[in-house]
């Protein structure tokens, strides 16, 4: 991505800080692989420490024992029946009777304080700033259960809108993957450097297994997969037996419309325990989404409240900095 200069020649603090970070943090060969190719995996050892991945792993597994009734066996599972299953059959491509997601959790952040912890990961909020800036929000955070299948997830851009879409990422996804990644455990697939077609695929465009520029994802579990919402990716079939369990966790600007509303939905014991900027990244600086009079007022100063604490969180306040990517 290009540097911004001003007027007077001084570097957008914004795009100053978000570079610093990145060098302490040891991600500037990330970065510039998601500049050129749209999309990069950070190691375990960046992206999970602490043992991250494990107990975000444990984490799913009790949610879908909670949403199901059963806990998944990561090896045996030769199918995956969960409750909800039945809701992308014969959608996406599926013949009848087979589902190219498997079971799509939504709405994870609330029910373990270890996702919290997975969306304060400062690797993560990096990558998330860098493509979306310092007041981006969360747009969902779900978890994927996959077992074996035949149908392929087609390949399309988390990016909503029409063409042309802005060269600049709106949205990025930032996919914890749990278990390991590789093309017979049903991988992401990816098409390098589609960010900058600046549009969807479309009709035959979207089959993974038809395209000769198609990439799998191939890594170990506890890495972070990390693509431009402009990027064409999808999913390979599962050939393996067993379960792939990941994480989407996708960041938007603050301008576009969340898939999850988490506007006055988030405990005030849970955003007193941590920073500023969970608050807005749960979308509480956000003047938005009100029903009447008197949530138009209330809403409009618990936004303001929320940015000006965040404002001294961060020492530069990105209200002031608007046209900057990095704001
Ligand atoms: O299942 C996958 O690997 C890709 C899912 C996907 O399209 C997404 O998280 O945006
Ligand atoms: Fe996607």
């Amino acid at each position: 991505m290009s540097r911004v200069v001003d007027d007077l020649g001084i570097m957008d603090p914004m795009e100053k800080k978000i570079r610093s970070e990145i060098t302490e943090l040891g991600l500037e060969p990330y970065a510039e692989e998601l500049d050129e190719r749209g999309l990069t995996v950070i190691p375990p050892e960046i992206a999970c420490p602490e043992g991250l991945s494990d107990r975000l792993l444990d984490a799913c597994l009790q949610i879908a024992e909670n949403r199901n009734g059963f806990r998944p066996d990561l090896d045996k599972a030769v199918e995956h029946a969960p409750k909800n299953s039945d809701r992308y059959k014969g959608v996406l491509g599926s013949e009848e009777g087979d589902s190219p997601i498997g079971d799509l959790m939504q709405s994870i952040l609330l029910e373990d304080e270890t996702f919290e912890e997975a969306l304060l990961n400062p690797v993560l909020l990096a990558i998330a700033t860098y493509l979306c800036g310092y007041s981006s929000v969360l747009y969902s955070m779900g978890c994927f259960v996959k077992g074996p299948n035949l149908t392929e997830l087609p390949l399309h851009a988390d990016a909503d809108g029409p063409s042309p879409l802005p060269l600049h990422a709106t949205v990025v996804n930032l996919t914890y993957a749990l278990t390991e990644f590789n093309r017979e455990n049903g991988a992401t697939a990816f098409v390098p450097g589609s960010h900058r077609w600046c549009r969807s695929p479309l009709g035959a465009e979207t089959k993974v297994i038809d395209n000769p520029e198609v990439v799998s994802v191939e890594c170990e579990a506890g890495s972070l997969v990390c693509w431009h919402g402009n990027t064409w990716h999808g999913a390979f079939n599962r050939l393996a037996g067993g379960l792939r369990v990941s994480i989407p966790l996708v960041i938007a600007r603050p301008h576009v419309r969340t898939q999850e509303n988490l506007i006055n939905r988030v405990p005030g014991e849970v955003l007193a325990r941590n920073s500023a900027r969970f608050s807005i990244l749960t979308q509480q600086g956000l003047y938005k989404g009100w029903a009447n009079q008197e949530e138009a007022i209330s809403g409009g100063e618990r936004a303001t409240r929320c940015q000006a604490a965040y404002a001294k969180e961060l020492g530069v306040n990105p209200a002031r900095h608007v046209g900057s990517l990095y704001a």
